[in-house]
């Protein structure tokens, strides 16, 4: 155990090495940047934080196996490359800043929401570990958005304050259908996906391999990293699964996924003709892993193929602009 912690704390330096260097890694400019970061839970938000649909908080690579989701699971896709900011049709902020981890599921879902709406919005890629870019916030969790001077958080919240924004004539949310299947997203499925990313040693590698070849490291930092971290998140991901009562993790996760496709009915979008904040949450949380060999086998193995292409047009590119 002691030696698992040993490597926790290691995963931990990596995870607060690579985060800031995802904005201009090849990675991202090719629409893969799978990252590391790192969390543990149990604290409560702050009242300044508006209400947490999941409790999760405080970074850890090895997170106290209570409840909650380890960033350190979040792996993302930079989409695509950043492009000219384009107007969503109501609403275009002046400034919008994202306080994210590249990898993290719930930043990945408010960042497909933005780019579904083509409302440009910059990137602060925050330290795990010291989080001095958010030093100013009570609020210590990533998504945290700043829209004109306002700032929002918890990736729900700031999505129905964003689509209130966007329909300020129809500011009536999302229909109980939709309700449900976003609770589910955050309830179920990105606790499904955490130990898959990690499972197998060869997966937990090509993870970590993937993290540090675009990560700010020394030579030897990086094999020390790779190795370390991969080792570390394979040994989480077991007391994950445990946490979470799934024996079978490929089978959960292939079961979750099904049950996402049985949800769509034979529509095209849950949402029917266009996808609703349902469909932009699974996919928001989908999207980092989709090149991952998880991913991968996801889409070999279940029905999900021609919903996430439908998806992957309907959101398009990235609407992130240089900060
Ligand atoms: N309910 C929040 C959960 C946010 C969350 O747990 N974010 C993780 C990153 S994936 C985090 O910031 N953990 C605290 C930390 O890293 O210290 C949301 O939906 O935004």
């Amino acid at each position: 155990m002691r030696r698992v912690k040993g490597l926790a704390a290691l995963g931990r330096a990596i995870a607060g090495e690579f985060a800031g260097a995802a904005r201009t890694s090849a990675a991202a400019r090719r629409g893969l940047l799978p990252q590391v970061a790192a969390a543990t839970f149990n604290s409560r938000l702050p009242s300044f934080a508006g209400r947490s649909s999941d409790g999760f908080s405080q970074l850890t690579l090895i997170p106290s196996m209570n409840h909650g989701f380890p960033a350190t699971m979040c792996f993302s896709s930079a989409a695509s490359p950043a492009k000219e900011p384009q107007s969503s049709d109501k609403f275009l902020p002046k400034d919008a800043v994202l306080y994210q981890y590249e990898a993290c599921p719930f930043c990945n879902k408010v960042k497909a929401f933005l780019d579904f709406h083509n409302v440009p919005y910059k990137v602060v890629e925050v330290n795990p570990i010291n989080k001095k870019e958010i030093k100013w916030s009570d609020y210590k969790k990533v998504p945290i958005l700043k829209v004109d001077g306002e700032n929002m958080v918890d990736s729900s919240v700031i999505i129905d304050n964003l689509y209130q924004k966007i329909n300020p004539d129809n500011p009536a949310l999302d229909s109980e259908e939709e309700k449900k299947w976003r609770r589910w997203v955050d309830n179920h499925l990105v606790h499904v996906l955490s130990p898959n990313i990690y499972r197998t040693a060869s997966e937990a590698l090509e993870s970590f391999d993937y993290i540090t070849s675009h990560g700010n490291f020394s030579f030897s930092e990086r094999i020390i990293a790779k190795y370390g971290g991969a080792a570390a998140m394979y040994f989480v991901s077991k007391k994950l699964k445990k946490r979470h009562n799934i024996t079978d993790e490929r089978a959960a996760f292939y079961e979750a996924v099904e049950t996402w496709v049985d949800a769509l009915k034979g529509r095209q979008f849950l949402g029917g003709s266009s996808p609703n904040l349902a469909d932009i949450s699974v996919f928001g949380v989908l999207r980092p892993i989709r090149h991952l060999q998880s991913g991968r086998d996801m889409v070999s193995n279940t029905r999900i193929g021609e919903w996430y292409n439908r998806m992957e047009g309907a959101v398009g590119e990235s609407s992130r602009i240089k900060a």
